[in-house]
């Protein structure tokens, strides 16, 4: 039932949202042993409406071995904003970054494009490999570079926020998203489990990325609009940046 939801949420929304939606689950797809992650059903698929416009919002979840979970979240405000949201949680026995990816639009316009490889480790820079692979291909141009909020100093070097001039654009966009999950799909299906000293260092380093990103106002007002400050503290901390407090 839920995939005929989303299959149709998808069908719905800004071309280069479905694109992208249909890209991370090929790229996922070709190189990651992909298991179903459990939400609870009432977060699943979930309409909310209190002052204004409806909200939906719809939810696919994966694990894999390398992955505690991939989160893969689909929402439509109205007729005016459409929203892609996608985060993979490394286990933290694995030293893998953060992939996150925000896709925000209005009226057939994208207005905030984001999308990150975000480091874990303490000292905040990515593994060798992925900066490598990362200067191996070319850097794309935006004609529209958006500043970053303070709270996101969580982001690596390689992080574009951007607002996509115009289909040229939005497709350089799409390209290079797919390039930064091809390189994390390949590097985490060659990962080794690191040391257990090791794993504290990367919970702490999962911890402050979900904190941090908690601090997203422009995410919390659309949520509480819909569903009040109740349930959107929840759903910001157990759904869209919950972390976990254990080692593996
Ligand atoms: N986010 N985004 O995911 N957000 O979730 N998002 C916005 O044009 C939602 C992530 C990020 O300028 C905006 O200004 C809602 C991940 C950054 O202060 C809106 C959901 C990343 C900004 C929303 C959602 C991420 C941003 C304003 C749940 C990065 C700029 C759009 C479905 C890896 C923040 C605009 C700023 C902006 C909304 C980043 C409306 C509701 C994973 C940096």
């Amino acid at each position: 039932m839920s995939r005929t939801l989303t299959t149709s949420l998808r069908e719905q929304q800004h071309p280069l949202m479905r694109q992208l939606a249909d890209c991370l689950e090929g790229v996922w797809r070709s190189h990651l042993n992909l298991s179903p992650y459990h939400i609870p059903d009432e977060l699943g698929y979930v309409e909310g409406r209190l002052e204004g416009e409806k909200l939906v919002i719809e939810n696919r979840c994966y694990q894999t071995p390398q992955f505690r979970k991939i989160h893969l979240e689909l929402a439509k405000v109205g007729q005016s904003l459409d929203i892609l949201h996608c985060v993979m949680f490394p286990h933290p026995n694995y030293n893998l970054p953060m992939f996150g990816c925000d896709l925000v639009g209005a009226r057939g316009q994208i207005s905030a494009a984001i999308a990150d490889l975000s480091p874990v480790s303490p000292n905040r820079t990515l593994p060798d490999a992925y900066r490598e692979a990362l200067d191996a291909t070319p850097k794309p141009e935006f004609s529209q570079p958006r500043q970053l909020p303070p709270w996101g100093e969580i982001f690596s070097e390689f992080c574009l926020f951007i607002r996509p001039a115009d289909s040229q654009e939005e497709a350089l966009f799409l390209q290079r998203v797919e390039t930064f999950v091809d390189i994390h799909c390949r590097q985490a299906a060659i990962a080794q489990p690191v040391e257990p000293s090791q794993q504290s260092e990367i919970l702490a380093g999962q911890r402050y990325y979900c904190t941090q990103q908690q601090q997203n106002d422009k995410t919390r007002r659309v949520l509480e609009k819909a569903f009040g400050s109740e349930w959107t503290d929840r759903y910001m901390t157990s759904v869209l940046f919950d972390y976990v407090e254990y080692l593996a």
